[in-house]
């Protein structure tokens, strides 16, 4: 497994590690040991050699001179970002001997792991660490952040995160990007559409609430009122069971409740619509036609409208259309939410919930983090902070790190950079880039499944996750030998998983030796679904028991205050949530963040374009660089980016945002705040 280190020269396959769905292949040009060039592999089926310019522009992050290269501890006041080097023996030692004596004194659950997937490689985003936490009994912390709600909602319906091939939406006709920036969020799936384009005439629909580059690449781009996107739904099955475009020989035979939804729908006429989604009746009516008029037609859904307050139930109706139009027969017809389901490896062999030994851990949500640490009792004492970014990227930033400066609070980050997130940490831990790592990848939009080789030594002293808990259970004194084993076993025995037919004849050593190995995928219909019932469930009892209306339904935001402009800070072209927004190169890419409002919201607070405005709420306060024009509708303001902190500036987004929990599976409404907007 060192072949490609021991090499100082040479191009080397690789993966891209990033929260993406595309998991690209990458070709990785190493000159003298370093990384020179990162450039698309060809050879990937999907990727096909094209990657976007953040990772082209990655050795820069990679060698970047500010890279932790080795463990620190701080030595000013909490927060001051005072820091000096320490060895590995007494990091570790620290840490181990705090937490046995916080054991002692308070119980394990007082010990909070936080984190997310920085790195998306399935050891080190879901595997050693949760050995080591299971095996301690920490409060055990529940990752809902990015897709908790509409993964939920999604299942209702189908049963899983199952979808199409987006390798067969070359086939379809019309393209539906509902609620994803995929020009910035998922290039291959622009790709795909742009193929489909050329070679079917296939139409391309954008609806969204930001006119941004997602929406110029469309055909016709449809703006919406946030949150109201369940009821555009409603309002084209509204027409599409009135004017027969319905398949009732597929209703019949692979769905339950079409006949109570024709019943239902009927409330959800287009003028109602209309007036809860700001779209005209007309185009309403021409949406829903032209959705029952294409064959194959693919909706890929994002995660916009899921960070909302109605997110699940968004996404739960969203998902039902094309069983309305039998479109999940149809090779290129259907839709894509997650394609997770397809890739599912052993967990509960990688993450061994079996060393919590039964016990009832307490649970933390983590779009609760600054909640939990002001409030929670008994407290949070100490707080292990992985692959995330919790001071940047969570909401209600302020609580977030009014908590972490707590004085009882112990905090260990661990990360490449000297992060917002790091600057509150007692001890920080440098950790690798993938490309130091060995792991495997298994995307949740495309069908391959990848392995990581490393191909550069550490930087410096860091290490990788994998290795940290391993240090940390030596240092707690665990013998188990799940502490023992070698990536390569992990990678081996996550894989040899007969529950998942899809993963049949996918090993370590074809990975080693192919690099992309694809599942064995077969079309879900004909077939039996994960639901109850088997079927795609129009209408729900699993929802009902839980409180849900049990068919697809309308529920407007929750009451966040009477401020005028509903707030959406969405994600940007050249970082990746906060990832690159501390590297001079991808800041240089992006400028700086735009704050966009109409023109009517702005003439009538005397705000020019491009003036900095103050963004506000009772959270907190940002000051932006206003872009006044037609991208949003009246009452709405965009931005994008999750940067972080600059001395003197105030963009962390996040502090304005509510952590309320959407209404399935506890997820983040990060677009469902209000704000107000003034000059300076
Ligand atoms: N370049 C880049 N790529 C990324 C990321 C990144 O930060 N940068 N992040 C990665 C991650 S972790 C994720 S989860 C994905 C997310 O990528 P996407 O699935 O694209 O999701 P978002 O970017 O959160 O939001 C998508 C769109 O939803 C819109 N939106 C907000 N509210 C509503 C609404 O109520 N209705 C509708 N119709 N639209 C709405 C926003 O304007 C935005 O254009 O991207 C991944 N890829
Ligand atoms: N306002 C607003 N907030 C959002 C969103 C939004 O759309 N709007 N999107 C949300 C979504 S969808 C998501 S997924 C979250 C993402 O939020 P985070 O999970 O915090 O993602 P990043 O900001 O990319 O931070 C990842 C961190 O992990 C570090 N890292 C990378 N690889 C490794 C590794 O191998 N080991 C260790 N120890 N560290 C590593 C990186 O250097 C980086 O600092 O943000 C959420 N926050
Ligand atoms: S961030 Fe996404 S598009 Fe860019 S290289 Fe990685 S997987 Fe590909
Ligand atoms: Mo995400």
């Amino acid at each position: 497994m060192t072949f490609y280190i021991n090499q100082p020269d040479g191009v080397f396959p690789s993966v891209c590690s990033l929260d993406c769905p595309d998991q690209c292949g990458l070709l990785i040009h190493k000159e003298n040991g370093k990384i020179v060039k990162v450039e698309g592999d060809p050879n990937h089926p999907v990727t096909k050699g094209n990657i976007c310019n953040k990772v082209r522009n990655m050795p820069a992050r990679i060698h970047d001179e500010n890279r932790l290269k080795y463990p620190m501890k701080r030595t000013g006041a909490k927060g001051e970002g005072l820091f000096e080097r320490i060895s590995w023996e007494e990091a570790i030692q620290t840490i181990t001997s705090r937490w046995k004596e916080l054991i002692d004194s308070d119980g394990p659950e007082s010990i909070l792991p936080y984190s997310f997937y920085g790195n998306m490689g399935n050891l080190t985003a879901e595997g050693m660490d949760r050995r080591f936490f299971h095996r301690l009994g920490a409060t055990r912390l529940d990752r809902t952040i990015c897709s908790a709600a509409g993964g939920v909602g999604y299942q209702y319906t189908m049963g899983g995160s199952y979808g199409i091939d987006p390798e067969d939406t070359i086939h379809s006709k019309l393209i539906i990007f509902w609620g994803i920036n995929a020009v910035s969020t998922n290039m291959h799936q622009i790709a795909l559409a742009q193929q489909a384009r050329k070679q079917n005439g296939a139409k391309i629909v954008v609806i969204d609430v930001h006119k941004n580059q997602t929406a110029k690449f469309a055909d016709w781009f449809i703006p919406i009122i946030p949150g109201t996107d369940s009821a555009l739904a409603l309002g084209m099955m509204h027409i599409l069971y009135k004017e027969n475009m319905v398949d009732n020989a597929f209703l019949k035979e692979y769905t339950v409740g079409y006949e109570e939804l024709r019943d239902h729908v009927v409330q959800y006429d287009p003028e109602t619509v209309s007036k809860i989604t700001g779209v005209p009746v007309d185009d309403i009516y021409t949406l829903a036609r032209m959705y029952g008029g294409t064959s194959p037609s693919y909706i890929r859904i994002g995660n916009g409208p899921q960070h909302h307050d109605n997110g699940g139930m968004c996404i739960r109706t969203i998902s039902c259309l094309p069983a309305l139009t039998g479109q999940w027969l149809v090779k290129g017809g259907g839709a894509i939410k997650g394609n997770s389901g397809y890739l599912a490896h052993d967990a509960h062999y990688l993450q061994r919930p079996d060393l919590l030994k039964n016990k009832k851990t307490r649970r933390v949500n983590m779009n609760r983090i600054g909640e939990a640490l002001l409030a929670l009792d008994p407290p949070i004492k100490s707080l292990y902070i992985y692959s995330s970014n919790p001071a940047v990227v969570a909401p209600e930033g302020n609580k977030v790190r009014k908590g972490l400066l707590h004085e009882d609070l112990f905090v260990v980050v661990h990360d490449l950079f000297l992060t917002e997130t790091a600057k509150y940490a007692d001890i920080i831990l440098p950790a690798t880039s993938s490309y130091e790592n060995t792991d495997f990848y298994t995307s949740y939009w495309h069908h391959y499944v990848q392995i990581q080789q490393p191909v550069i030594e550490p930087c410096g002293e860091s290490k990788s996750n994998v290795d940290v808990f391993k240090l940390l259970a030596k240092g707690m004194g665990y013998h188990e030998s799940a502490f023992e084993e070698t990536e390569a076993e992990m990678i081996a025995k996550s894989l040899d998983y007969s529950r998942n037919p899809y993963l049949e004849g996918i090993t370590y050593e074809s990975l080693v030796e192919k690099q992309y190995v694809k599942a064995n995928m077969k079309p879900l219909f004909p077939g039996r679904l994960k639901t109850p019932s088997g079927k795609i469930e129009l209408y729900s009892k699993v929802m009902e028991k839980a409180g849900h209306p049990p068919l697809p339904t309308y529920i407007p935001l929750q009451d966040d205050g009477d401020l005028p402009f509903l707030f959406i800070p969405a994600p940007n072209h050249s970082f990746l949530n906060s990832t690159f927004s501390n590297n001079e190169k991808h800041r240089g890419l992006e400028k700086e963040p735009l704050l966009h409002m109409n023109v009517a919201d702005a003439v009538e607070r005397d705000i020019q374009d491009g003036e900095i405005v103050r963004v506000w709420n009772h959270r907190g306060e940002c000051e932006l660089k206003v872009s006044v024009g037609e991208n949003v509708l009246p009452g709405v303001a965009a931005t994008q980016g999750l940067w972080q902190h600059l001395d003197g500036t105030k963009q962390l987004v996040n502090t304005l945002t509510p952590d309320r929990l959407s209404d399935m599976g506890g997820g983040a409404v990060f677009f469902s705040g209000r704000v107000n907007i003034a000059k300076r």
